[in-house]
């Protein structure tokens, strides 16, 4: 029986490897290669270079040159290239990223890059995009509409990730970079080469820096053993045009030493108006500029869930912030200051009122090298949020844009839920990506986050990477790292295109796979918004983790703005939180037409009718239902939406490899249930205040 049995397993494998032999597709893919899985050149493709220095004698290719040569050469099967650059000093630091491709009259291709030497690579990671996703080659011009194209690593330096749903970090691990290379250095070594991976996918979507760790931030990240661990990583990721920056803990000089202040002791204090505090921030940052002299900043969650900062000495953010962008502007480095600021006065001042309340009165009074990082929405990475009226506020300081790749409010690495729709939503509602095709203006040239009086502008998004084999956890998950380098680089692609690369380039360029899976990703954030949280409800999570529903929850210790029933406010007369003028007044911080719009229930889309509404169940909604048969019938299209991607991945057997395709199975099925718990245990929640009315 038993030799039967293995005979039989035998066959059956064989049978599989078949027909993977025979369709190309391999029959197990771990994910790792992301969307760079191209096929290497038997031959290696002939590429030219023509590099001048400062417009005279010919020099050689920096590293960064070299690997967009090395890129070309393994990888393309089109014309042969000419790559053309002048690497003079002056372009490294003020040249834009962009290029330009032409044809050239022998039928070769000319790639030029308009200034810094990293343009010829992104030129290089363009022309395979288009080679692995069928499209035509043709003359054109990219500059990227954002300068800063930031992921932001939530990693903690004992290598736990907060908001990590994709293994540890891969940056850190306990100890400082030196101490792990002195016990093991092959491991080291292969650590390295990970980095240099994950430089590589960034550098193929146009992202050029990273915040190293957790913005809430340990003070030892300072200390100058973890400043050498920087200095290592940064020589990896600087040849693929990416920059290293750091969150800060504006109590460090408190905990950490700095040479030549106090006599390399900690401070007793943190006030940002203390000299010997701005002392230790300016040693501080010489010491990491001898280290990185390319370090490109500080990221600072000050007075924030708990969070030391300029506030604890009564000085403003203006205050706290100006001190340390002095200590960075002798670099040219900046402060990216976080405007996620809330305290705990429920009842006294709406949480998504605060940041305008806070940040409005210091408009204009920050240094030129601080930005203002804004979430995209004014409470915290929900399924759905209208945009953050602090972007309508600000218009003398320069303002990022802060997304959330990681979906910690969007089922995590177990949900298939495709961000780049949401992410378009938001861009639309601030006007970004508006401008003509034909215009030269940048992409953010109407919106208000172009500011005249300053030339930064930048883009960060909270990273889902970690150790997993295919680094972010959920193999759809990848599609959302890619989708922020791509929409940072040129917001005014859809989401749909950028489904469709992204499907090609990872799994294969067959219709029968790529259309109907582009459905299910352009579809699957309205689906998650559908089962959670559906016509503007928000923050209904189970407590902490931020997983599950919990309608109910109303913890006796926690401040009102953790509580989901503060959020929704369910009872007999009706559901909704009126934020409108006869509530707490919020929609008065925005800018027409959406003041208007959202101040009436009348005239409020219907997918925000409960952020900025309280409505009795009676409420008669656009298409005649009553809100309560509308909520019912959202959370039941969640949930048909998800059994139809269960439905639509048993199709894509031939399609994918096995490994994929059964991992990606488990974690639909996964979702399947949730989005029924979801459905279930809201609706049933909800009917408790609802029925009575004979509904
Ligand atoms: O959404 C909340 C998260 C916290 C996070 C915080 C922030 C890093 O639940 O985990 O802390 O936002 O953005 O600072």
């Amino acid at each position: 029986m038993k030799k039967w049995n293995k005979r039989w397993t035998m066959t059956l494998l064989s049978l599989v490897v078949c027909q993977f032999a025979f369709s190309r597709i391999p029959v197990i893919d771990d994910g790792h290669q992301l969307w760079l899985s191209m096929l290497h050149n038997q031959q290696l493709a002939k590429v030219q270079l023509s590099l001048t220095y400062d417009g005279s004698s010919t020099v050689s290719p920096s590293k960064t040159v070299e690997i967009a040569i090395n890129e070309l050469r393994r990888y393309w099967r089109g014309a042969p290239i000419t790559l053309e650059a002048d690497c003079g000093q002056k372009q490294w630091e003020q040249g834009d990223e962009g290029f330009t491709i032409k044809r050239k009259t022998d039928g070769g291709l000319l790639l030029k890059a308009h200034g810094r030497d990293v343009g010829l690579l992104y030129g290089a990671y363009y022309l395979l995009r288009l080679q692995e996703t069928g499209q035509p080659i043709n003359p054109v011009e990219q500059r990227p509409a954002f300068g800063l194209r930031l992921l932001n690593h939530w990693d903690n330096l004992d290598g736990s990730i907060e908001r990590g749903y994709a293994g540890r970090s891969i940056f850190w691990n306990n100890s400082p970079l030196s101490t792990q290379a002195a016990a093991n250095s092959s491991l080291f070594t292969l650590h390295s080469s990970l980095l240099e991976e994950y430089a590589r996918a960034n550098a193929s979507i146009g992202i050029n820096g990273t915040v190293l760790n957790n913005v809430n931030a340990s003070p030892r990240m300072l200390a100058t053993e973890y400043l050498d661990s920087v200095r290592t990583i940064a020589d990896v990721l600087r040849p693929y045009g990416i920059r290293v920056y750091l969150s800060v803990n504006f109590a460090s000089p408190m905990k950490v030493g700095v040479e030549g202040v106090n006599g390399g002791k900690p401070l007793a204090t943190a006030d940002p108006l203390d000299p010997q505090v701005a002392a230790w921030w300016k040693a501080k940052a010489n010491e990491i500029y001898r280290l990185v002299p390319d370090f490109g900043g500080f990221l600072v969650k000050a007075n924030s869930e708990g969070q030391p900062g300029p506030g604890d000495y009564k000085r403003t953010h203006a205050e706290g912030a100006n001190m340390l962008a002095d200590a960075l502007a002798p670099h040219k480095g900046i402060v990216m200051w976080r405007a996620f600021v809330y305290g705990y006065h429920a009842g006294v001042e709406d949480r998504v009122m605060k940041a305008v309340n806070e940040f409005k009165p210091l408009d204009g009074k920050f240094r030129s090298n601080v930005i203002i990082q804004i979430k995209n929405g004014p409470l915290d990475f929900q399924p759905r949020e209208p945009y953050s009226p602090l972007f309508d506020q600000l218009h003398q300081t320069p303002m990022m844009p802060e997304l959330q790749i990681t979906q910690e409010y969007l089922g995590q690495s177990r949900h298939l839920v495709y961000l780049a729709t949401m992410w378009k939503e938001f861009f639309e509602q601030l006007g970004v990506g508006t401008a003509p095709a034909d215009s030269k203006q940048t992409a953010v040239a109407n919106s208000p986050l172009s500011t005249l009086h300053s030339p930064l502008s930048a883009i960060a998004g909270v990273a889902n990477i970690g150790l997993d084999d295919n680094w972010c956890g959920h193999h759809f998950s990848q599609a959302n790292w890619y989708a922020f380098g791509r929409l940072a680089w040129d917001p005014q692609l859809s989401s749909r295109d950028i489904a469709r690369e992204w499907l090609c380039q990872t799994f294969t360029d067959d219709s029968h796979f790529v259309n109907p899976m582009t459905d299910v990703m352009e579809t699957s954030r309205e689906a998650c918004v559908d089962y959670m949280m559906p016509l503007g409800l928000h923050h209904i999570f189970k407590g902490d983790h931020h997983y599950g529903p919990e309608p109910e929850g109303n913890q006796p210790n926690f401040p009102d703005e953790w509580k989901p029933v503060w959020y929704h406010k369910a009872e007999a007369g009706g559901i909704g939180f009126n934020r409108s003028s006869t509530g707490t007044g919020a929609t008065a911080q925005y800018r027409e037409p959406y003041r208007t719009l959202y101040d009436s229930p009348e005239t409020c889309p219907e997918q925000l009718l409960l952020w900025f509404h309280h409505l009795p169940w009676t409420f008669l909604m656009a298409d005649g239902k009553t809100l309560w048969q509308s909520l019912q019938d959202h959370y039941q299209r969640g949930v048909d939406m998800v059994d139809s991607y269960v439905e639509t991945w048993q199709q894509m057997r031939p399609y994918v490899d096995v490994r994929r395709f059964r991992e990606v199975d488990q974690r639909l099925q996964h979702q399947q249930q949730n989005a029924r718990e979801w459905r279930d245990h809201c609706i049933q929640y909800f009917r408790q205040f609802a029925q009575p009315l004979g509904e």
